[in-house]
């Protein structure tokens, strides 16, 4: 596979190829920690994936092998968030996490060494995880004095359940790529060199899959979670293919050409 770089970013890569769009975290120095900046080009990106017709899978990494994410950049951790050039705090990632549920593509997230505190929960938010066999899983916020209480936890219970989510929680502890997917928290793990393959194989299988049908299940996946903000994504689904009809067309017609619409010919199907 020969990945092309789509745009040019400071602390992210995003490459193209075949279908996939390939979207890595590139701050190995830090453990692939996010700043504002960085977040800021993850969310430029994933809606670029999402205007593009013809992606259909993302791969989520992580610039080498130790790291997936630790999360937030702790040294730019300020006064209510995490501090930007503009000297603005933010807690940009929530964003990014939410667009994550709500593209209407899958995404993969693959994780090579540590997936920690809200780069776990990064993972946690694509739909699938392939884990190399060197990853370590956990959360440090009670430790390091922040909690994502939002997807973090409820997320992560309706994952692997209650009891398992709240020890990850309130003890702090890692685990590696076997305990995790003992847990269902991960789909596969896999030996270190076999990673991006995998998610990969995982990726064009999907892609060999009917758009719409896969489309409609990930949404169909967060409604109940999400609410009417899940709702609003699958009937706006739900409308993208009305508007596709015969049907919603003879309403539109009939406005523009100022008569009545006429819609006996279209059946009440049971
Ligand atoms: O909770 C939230 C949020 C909640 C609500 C809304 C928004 C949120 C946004 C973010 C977050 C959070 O992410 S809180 C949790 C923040 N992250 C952590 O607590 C993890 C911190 N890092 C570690 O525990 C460890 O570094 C590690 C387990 C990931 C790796 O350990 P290792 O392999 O022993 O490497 P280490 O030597 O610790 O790290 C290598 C370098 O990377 C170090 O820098 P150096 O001494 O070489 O200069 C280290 O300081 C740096 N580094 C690692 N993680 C971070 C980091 N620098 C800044 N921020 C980091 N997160």
């Amino acid at each position: 596979i020969f990945w092309e770089k789509v745009c040019d970013y400071e602390d992210i890569i995003y490459e193209k190829a075949q279908g996939i769009a390939k979207i890595t975290i590139n701050r190995p120095e830090v453990r692939n920690a996010f700043r504002p900046k960085t977040v800021t080009e993850l969310i430029d990106a994933f809606a670029r994936v999402r205007d593009d017709a013809e992606v259909g899978v993302v791969i989520f990494t992580g610039q080498g092998e130790q790291a997936f994410c630790s999360g937030g950049d702790q040294r730019v951790r300020g006064q209510g968030g995490y501090v930007g050039d503009d000297k603005i705090p933010r807690l940009n990632v929530l964003d990014l996490q939410r667009q994550i549920r709500l593209l209407p593509k899958v995404v993969i997230a693959a994780v090579a060494g540590y997936a920690i505190g809200g780069g776990h929960v990064l993972h946690l938010v694509c739909d699938l995880t392939i884990a190399a066999d060197n990853a370590v899983f956990g959360q440090t916020g009670p430790r390091v004095g922040s909690f994502d209480a939002g997807y973090g936890t409820g997320l992560m219970a309706r994952t692997i359940g209650m009891k398992r989510a709240k020890e990850i929680w309130f003890l702090c502890r890692q685990y590696s790529a076997q305990e995790a997917y003992d847990m269902g928290l991960v789909n596969k793990v896999v030996p270190l060199a076999q990673l991006q393959q995998e998610a990969i194989d995982w990726a064009q299988e999907i892609l060999a899959k009917s758009p719409m049908a896969i489309r409609f299940l990930k949404a169909s996946f967060n409604v109940d979670t999400d609410g009417l903000a899940g709702l609003q994504q699958m009937a706006g689904d739900a409308t993208m293919m009305y508007y596709m009809t015969e049907e919603a067309h003879e309403g539109k017609n009939a406005f523009l050409e100022k008569r009545n619409p006429d819609f006996s010919k279209f059946p009440r199907l049971p």
